[in-house]
């Protein structure tokens, strides 16, 4: 068979931004590699997870409280692993560990990357055969090279990121990834096990008709988001809606979906957690980078999400994100 030559790997599509940048040095292709890489691995996994003796608990809990399902260690150390191993990460932090890790050798203190990642999205999905996914977010350190990674060049802003992406294990296993340059996504092709671009230079529609919300905490939202649902709802009204209501309780697959689609994904502060579920350096901060590069916008309901000043790694944030005109209306409910 002939492969269409027009159409690059992930490999491929880096290095050939790389040639478009004077005087850079290739250290984002290769950390990008090493995330395909670990991505790869945790595919197979998940797509036998039915299979073998992976599935449930690990037994433990995570920082936040929560169960750790096996295949969430797996990950965790697949991407762990590929960083350690490659030449451009200084260090990492993942919402499956307590605190950041500097890998602390000659070659890692000399690289200019930090990588923050949730290695397994949604892993409340991963037994009943539904989506998951991974996220991730790379900044350039703050600290000087040839030392150890600190917490100082974790704690960043989400606007000084300098790449951010995600990885959805679904019907097909895709990469897509955001730097200020665009927003490109890559499919994995089983024949030759690569990432192959299949959606270059994706926008988000500035309309959508999708809203994606957990319903079940309606009574629980502040009185400005049930609004807004309430407006979702009522569209028929007043423009021949509704929109539709979708939620996988996958953010990675939700907001995939929207981005490509147009819509919205809420995940609102509740009177029993106001600050929500979602993390905002694992979780909030990559999909902000990539919704906003992609046209989009993402909030916590007053603040931009790149603008929030972390204050620890686990911090969690109310998160609005998606197309621009949904999100203004929104905002005339808030
Ligand atoms: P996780 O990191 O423990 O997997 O939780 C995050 C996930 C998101 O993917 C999803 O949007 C959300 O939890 C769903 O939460 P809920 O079931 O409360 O709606
Ligand atoms: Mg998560």
């Amino acid at each position: 068979m002939n492969y269409n030559r027009k159409i690059l790997t992930l490999d491929e599509f880096t290095i050939q931004q790389l040639r478009e940048i004077p005087h850079s040095t290739g250290e984002l292709s290769s950390l990008l590699r090493d995330l395909g890489l670990a991505a790869k691995r945790v595919n197979v996994e998940v797509n036998k997870a039915g299979l073998v003796d992976i599935l449930g608990d690990a037994g433990s809990i995570n920082v936040q409280g929560e169960d750790v399902k096996k295949l969430d260690l797996y990950a965790n150390d697949q991407f762990m692993g590929a960083l350690r191993h490659g030449i451009s990460c200084a260090g990492i932090a993942s919402e499956e560990l307590d605190d950041f890790v500097a890998f602390d050798d000659v070659v890692s203190n000399q690289s200019k990357y930090v990588c923050l990642f949730d290695p397994l999205d949604g892993s409340g999905n991963i037994d009943v055969n539904v989506s998951i996914g991974t996220i991730f977010g790379v900044y350039r350190r703050v600290t000087e090279k040839g030392s150890p990674a600190t917490k100082a060049d974790f704690l960043q802003q989400g606007l000084k990121q300098v790449a951010a992406g995600y990885i959805v294990y679904g019907s097909s296993t895709m990469l897509v990834y955001a730097t200020r340059r665009g927003v490109n996504g890559f499919t994995l092709d089983p024949s030759i096990g690569e990432f192959t671009m299949s959606n270059p230079d994706i926008k988000c529609p500035p309309d959508g008709n999708i809203y994606s919300v957990n319903h079940g905490h309606f009574f629980r939202y502040p009185k400005g988001v049930q609004d807004y649902i309430t407006l979702c709802q009522k569209k028929e009204k007043e423009n021949g809606g509704p929109y539709t209501q979708r939620y996988i309780g996958s953010m990675v697959s939700d907001v995939h979906r929207n981005l490509i689609k147009g819509g919205i994904f809420m995940y609102p502060g509740t009177t029993n957690k106001p600050q929500g579920k979602l993390r905002l350096m694992y979780e909030c901060n990559p999909f902000a980078f990539i919704l906003e590069v992609a046209g989009g916008r993402a909030t916590d309901g007053t603040r931009r999400i790149l603008e929030i000043e972390p204050t620890e790694l686990h911090q969690r944030s109310p998160m609005y994100i998606g197309s621009r005109h949904m999100m203004d209306e929104l905002e005339d409910c808030l």
